[in-house]
C-alpha cells in the first residue's frame, strides 16, 4: 500500500475508533460520589470542583498563607485564593486544573474571562437532580460505584433510616477502619451491639463477619474495599493481616464477592494538608500474590498508585486470574502515565482489565476524567489495530465496540459473575 493510502486508512481506522470509544457508557468502578439521596454529601458545583483535593496540594505550591490559616476559611475564600494562584496567576496546565476546564467547556461555560464570579452564578440556578444527569449523560457513565463507609457518622444514619435507591448508584463496603484502626473500631462495634473486644478470638471474629454481612446486605454491596499503606504484608500476625484472612475473605468467600485494594497510599505524609497530605510509596506486591495463590476462592480487585508498582502487577494478572487490575488515579491520573499504564496492561493482559476508573469527589468531575480518558484509550486502541491490521487481521466495527465494552466495564462485570 501506498504511504498516502496507507494514511487515508489510519485516519478512518482512528475516526471509527473514536467514535464507538466516545459512544460506549462506562460503568464507573470507583468514585466517592454518592446517590442524591444523600443531599449534601453529593459534591458537585464550582467551588466543590476548586477545593478538590488535589488542586489544594498544588496551589500550597504557591500560596504563601500559613495551613492552619487556611483551613478555617469558608469554601467559597478558599475557592477564591486556590483559583487565583492555580489560574490566573499562573497557567493552569497540570492535569487536575486542565480538568476542571474541560469540565466548565463540555457544560457550555466560557471560562476565557477568568471571571469566577460568573461561573458561580450559573451553577447557582442549578438543580441537583437535573445536574446528575446532565454530567452522566456528557460523561457517558451510565452506572457508579460509590464509597460507602458505615463507619462515616453521615452516610450511616442515611443508610440505617433507608431510602429508595437510584439505580445508577451501585454500593461499595469500605472498610479501612475495621482493618487498620481495629481497638478504635471494636469499640464502636460495640456500641452498634457486636459483641467485640480487643482480642481477635473466634467468637470475636464471627462478629466482625456478622457487621459484615449486615452492611453487605443493607447497602447491597458490589465488592468490599480497602486503601492500604505501602507496609502492608500478608500474611503477617498483625491485626490487619488476621482480620483480612479470617473475616473479609471468608465473608467475600460467602457472598461471592470480590474484595478491592488500593495499594501505595502513604497516608499523612504532611498532615497539615489534611486530605491533600498523602503520598505515595512502593507497595509489596509479594503480599499480593499470597492473596492470589494462598485464596483461589477469592477475587481481588487490585490497583497500585506507585508508577514503579504497574509492570509486576501485571505479570500477577497474567498469573492468576482471581486478579482483575483496574484504574489509574490520583498520581497515576496524569495523560502520559494513563497512556503508558493502558499500553502496558493492553500489551501484557489483552482486555481482561478496568483501565480506568474516575476516583471523582465532586460530580461534574466525571465529565472531564472520562472526556480526557476515552483521549487516550482512542489513541492506545487505533494504534493496537492498526498493528493488528499490519498483521494481516482487521477487526470488525462490531469486534472493536465488545473491545471497548469490556474495558468500560464489562470485563469487570464478568469478573465479579465468575465464580
Ligand atoms: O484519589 C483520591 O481522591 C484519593 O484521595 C483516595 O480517594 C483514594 O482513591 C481512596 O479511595 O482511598
Ligand atoms: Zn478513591
Amino acid at each position: 500500500m501506498s504511504g498516502a493510502a496507507s494514511e487515508t486508512k489510519r485516519a478512518a481506522l482512528a475516526r471509527r475508533v473514536e467514535k464507538i470509544v466516545a459512544n460506549t457508557p462506562v460503568f464507573d468502578i470507583h468514585t466517592h460520589l454518592y446517590d442524591p439521596a444523600f443531599k449534601e454529601l453529593l459534591l458537585w458545583g464550582i467551588e466543590e470542583l476548586l477545593v478538590y483535593h488535589y488542586l489544594v496540594a498544588e496551589a500550597f505550591r504557591y500560596l504563601d498563607v500559613p495551613y492552619e490559616q487556611f483551613w478555617p476559611l469558608s469554601r467559597t475564600r478558599q475557592a477564591e485564593l486556590i483559583w487565583n494562584a492555580l489560574f490566573v496567576q499562573h497557567s493552569p496546565v497540570s492535569e487536575a486544573c486542565r480538568g476542571v476546564l474541560t469540565t466548565l467547556n463540555l457544560l457550555e461555560l466560557d471560562a476565557r474571562k477568568r471571571d469566577l464570579p460568573a461561573l458561580r452564578r450559573w451553577f447557582a440556578k442549578q438543580n441537583v437532580e437535573k445536574h446528575v444527569t446532565r454530567c452522566l449523560e456528557l460523561a457517558k457513565v451510565e452506572r457508579i460505584c460509590m464509597t460507602n463507609s458505615p463507619f462515616d457518622d453521615l452516610e450511616r444514619p442515611v443508610w440505617e433510616k433507608g431510602f429508595r435507591r437510584d439505580e445508577r448508584f451501585v454500593a461499595a463496603l469500605r472498610v479501612d477502619p475495621l482493618l487498620l484502626a481495629w481497638n478504635d473500631t471494636a469499640r464502636r462495634l460495640v456500641e452498634w451491639g457486636y459483641e467485640v473486644g480487643a482480642a481477635l478470638s473466634a467468637p470475636v471474629i464471627s462478629e466482625a463477619r456478622r457487621f459484615l454481612s449486615d452492611w453487605t446486605k443493607r447497602i447491597q454491596a458490589k465488592y468490599l474495599m480497602v486503601s492500604l499503606p505501602p507496609d502492608f504484608r500478608f500474611p503477617d500476625v498483625n491485626g490487619c493481616a488476621q482480620l483480612i484472612e479470617k473475616a473479609v475473605l471468608p465473608h467475600c468467600r460467602e457472598f461471592g464477592l470480590p474484595f478491592a485494594l488500593m495499594l501505595g497510599v502513604k497516608r499523612a505524609v504532611n498532615p497539615a494538608l489534611r486530605l491533600a497530605g498523602d503520598g505515595v510509596g512502593l507497595a509489596d506486591l509479594q503480599s499480593v500474590q499470597n492473596l492470589c495463590a494462598g485464596f483461589p476462592e477469592n477475587k481481588f480487585l487490585v490497583t497500585a498508585l506507585p508508577r514503579e508498582n504497574q509492570h509486576e502487577l501485571c505479570v500477577l494478572a497474567r498469573k492468576f486470574r482471581n486478579l482483575h487490575v483496574f484504574g489509574c488515579w490520583w498520581f497515576t491520573n496524569v495523560p502520559h502515565v494513563v497512556e503508558e499504564m493502558t499500553r502496558m496492561r493492553l500489551e501484557l493482559i489483552g482486555l481482561s482489565v478496568t483501565p480506568q476508573h474516575s476516583d471523582a469527589r465532586v460530580l461534574d468531575q466525571l465529565v472531564y476524567k472520562w472526556a480526557h480518558f476515552r483521549e487516550i484509550l482512542s489513541r492506545v486502541l487505533t494504534d493496537k489495530y492498526a498493528a493488528l491490521s499490519r498483521a494481516g487481521w482487521e477487526p470488525t466495527t462490531a469486534e472493536i465496540q465488545r473491545d471497548v465494552k469490556d474495558l468500560f466495564g464489562g470485563a469487570f462485570e464478568g469478573f465479579c459473575q465468575a465464580r
